[in-house]
């Protein structure tokens, strides 16, 4: 493709497009990079770019004619005319799938506003397109521009081996990348993950889907809704939210006037001592929540309410059916006889010696 870039300050570009994967596709031919600067267009004696707003105010606009004339050249040049964006903070945002739109056009012609901004008219009669890359305040559109160029050539055929090519579309999946590490293996203390170097690849599979998808609920919760989730894993994740909205700071709790019973059955199936807070509490702290047990007074009933549906717990499982032998000689009040598929995921329930009733359900690999 070819992009041609109009700017008052094309010395801005050298170095972000003379180096790595940019200047390698430039070199390649895979796309043709050329600047343009709209001074060069002016017909004045001072090459007067820009100019004072009508009905005042502070600052310059950028006057239209060098504008227009430096498009209108531009486009001659070459065969068949480029769409025309103009970058400006009032722009639709660069996202992953305007990239991909912008990257299948054969030209594009991208101006660069600076100032306060740029003549009404560029925007309305010779722009088809207006971008930003983000909501925050640049003193130009020089850095989007590069930032365009940047993200439109990696979508041109031979520019990135297959191997990157797969990679890209996995941000079209919609999830936040898994912690990647490298030799050495403990650095300042510091250890790589034991399943990364235990070379079972399958195992390493479902750690790194795990922590994508962990990551992503912690810190970009937004991009779940259009994740590329399983049935298991959405309901997981329902699972754990759940869990946390019960209670504050994501704690669960689990009230029981029988607190030593109740902590044993715990701790064997999950498989931890747990610690003693107090002599009325004892927490198991699960990665990224709390189960609390804790005493109640003998008089009153369980906390939680035994067949009340969304108050189950839902505990993530490698084997179901190993599980299920395990919660059952845990010692469960009652345990589900079969192991079921329930939304893709094999499952079970159970409910603990109070009752309340529990989810064990297995992650479907990805
Ligand atoms: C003080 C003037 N600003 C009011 C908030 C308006 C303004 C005009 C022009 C602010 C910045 C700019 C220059 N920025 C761009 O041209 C720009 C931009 C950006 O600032 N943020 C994100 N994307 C883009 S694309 C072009």
């Amino acid at each position: 493709m070819r992009i041609d870039i109009v700017t008052l300050f094309p010395e801005m570009f050298a170095g972000p497009f003379d180096a790595s994967i940019v200047a390698r596709a430039r070199a390649s031919g895979a796309v043709e990079v050329a600047l343009h600067d709209p001074r060069a267009y002016t017909t004045d004696r001072h090459h007067v770019v820009d100019d004072y707003a009508y009905g005042g105010g502070p600052g310059m606009v950028m006057k239209p004619e060098p504008l227009f004339d430096c498009v209108d050249a531009v486009q001659a040049m070459d065969q068949p005319p480029g769409r025309v964006v103009l970058l400006t903070p009032q722009g639709r945002m660069l996202t992953h799938a305007v990239v991909r739109e912008l990257a299948a056009e054969p030209r594009l012609v991208v101006i660069c506003g600076h100032y306060e901004g740029v003549d009404e008219r560029v925007r309305s009669a010779l722009a088809d397109d207006e971008i930003s890359i983000g909501d925050y305040v640049l003193s130009g559109g020089e850095p989007a521009a590069i930032v365009l160029v940047d993200a439109a050539v990696r979508h041109q055929p031979g520019v990135l081996g297959s191997q990157a090519s797969l990679e890209e579309e996995s941000h079209a999946q919609g999830l936040l990348e898994y912690p990647q590490y490298t030799r050495p293996a403990e650095y300042r203390g510091l250890a790589v993950p034991e399943v990364l170097l235990s070379g079972d690849h399958a195992a390493v599979a479902r750690w790194r889907r795990r922590q994508s998808i962990e990551r992503t609920a912690a810190r970009r919760p937004d991009l779940l809704a259009r994740a590329a989730l399983t049935a298991a894993e959405r309901w997981l994740l329902a699972a754990a939210a759940g869990a946390s909205r019960e209670v504050s700071l994501a704690e669960v709790t689990v009230t029981t006037p029988d607190l030593e019973r109740s902590v044993m059955f715990y701790a064997a199936i999950l498989g931890d001592a747990g610690d003693r807070l107090s002599a009325d509490r004892h927490e198991f702290r699960l990665q990224p929540l709390v189960l609390a047990i804790i005493r109640s007074k003998p008089e009153r009933p369980p906390a939680v309410e035994a067949d009340a549906d969304d108050e189950r717990m839902t505990f993530a499982v490698d084997d179901a059916r190993a599980a299920q032998v395990r919660v059952r000689a845990a010692g469960a009040l009652w345990v589900e006889r079969r192991v079921h598929r329930r939304a893709g995921a094999r499952s079970f329930f159970a409910r603990d010696p109070d009752g309340n009733v529990l989810c064990f359900a297995e992650e479907e690999p990805p």
